[in-house]
């Protein structure tokens, strides 16, 4: 795509033109396919066909350099310019279930893998009941709703003050003792809303305030979520809004990736939880 916008505005307005077309072709594309990501989920058809979709449209942009995301091995090398990093379906087992699903997008000032710190926008779309989007870049996110394509403000992303609600993924007994705890707490004062796809679970605690977290498991020390394709970008737009994020010990976005394919356990909601989880841990 010849643009004369910025590129950083280019990706916004593509990731929101195609995220129509993605609804649409989602009834059809909810099989399994035989292949494994190369983090070792299964990939349905919808996983492999919205990567190629947005890879494709993301591509064209005029000053985008690079063209990661969570369904393919490597970095496409696209250009020169900025580097995009997506998870093209997020929640994607949701599919056979209908339940939310979402895409993340990160842009990073830097090559792949980076820090989050070379991140100069994030954004989400929420395909719930409707299409939502939040894009953060330089101050407060904003939200919108996409119809035909096109989006139309709903105005500033802040995180409440007063939370109200929690999600935390894993089974129980491969959560650590000193996790375990901090959960008994904290499901005193908040309600549980956890749907399997992070994007909807973060969107409720950016609406309501709260936490969402993926913790370490016993049998995943890094947790699930990947760092730059997952972690980092909810990060930047959960830290825009107000709030805060950890793995446990510091901010999601200081971690320094050396992998592009790196998982961190993961937490962002609002400040006042996020230091009290990392005391406890
Ligand atoms: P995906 O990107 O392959 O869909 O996996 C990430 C998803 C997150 O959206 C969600 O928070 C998590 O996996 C749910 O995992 P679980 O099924 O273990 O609760
Ligand atoms: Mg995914």
């Amino acid at each position: 795509m010849a643009t004369d916008t910025d590129p950083i505005e280019a990706v916004f307005e593509v990731v929101a033109s195609v995220a129509p077309e993605i609804r649409a072709g989602l009834p059809g594309r909810r099989t399994t396919l035989d292949s494994e990501n190369v983090t070792g989920d299964t990939q349905l058809a919808a996983d492999v066909w919205a990567d190629e979709l947005l890879s494709d449209r993301l591509s064209e942009i005029e000053g985008i350099g690079e063209y990661a995301s969570e369904e393919r091995e490597t970095v496409a090398d696209v250009g020169d310019g900025y580097a995009v990093a997506l998870d093209p379906l997020d929640g994607s087992s949701n599919l056979r279930s209908n339940n939310p699903m979402g895409t993340v997008v990160g842009i990073y000032d830097g090559s792949l893998p980076t820090s989050g710190q070379d991140l100069v926008a994030a954004g989400f779309v929420l395909y719930g009941p409707i299409t939502t989007m939040v894009i953060a870049r330089e101050g407060q996110p904003e939200g919108y709703v996409i119809e035909d394509g096109t989006r139309q403000s709903t105005g500033p992303v802040t995180l409440p003050t007063d939370p109200t609600v929690y999600g935390f993924g894993g089974r129980v007994p491969e959560w650590s003792d000193a996790f375990g705890a901090y959960v008994s707490e904290v499901q005193d004062e908040l309600k549980l809303r956890y749907g399997g796809a992070m994007i909807a679970d973060v969107s409720q605690v950016l609406t309501y305030g709260g936490i969402f977290g993926y913790p370490a498991l016993a049998s995943r020390p890094n947790g699930k979520l990947r760092l730059l394709f997952e972690s980092a970008p909810i990060a930047y737009v959960v830290e825009q809004a107000g709030g805060a994020s950890t793995d446990g010990e510091q901010s999601l976005l200081d971690i320094e990736a050396t992998a592009l394919h790196q998982r961190t356990p993961t937490f962002v909601g609002n400040e006042s939880y996020i230091a009290r989880l990392e005391e406890a841990l």
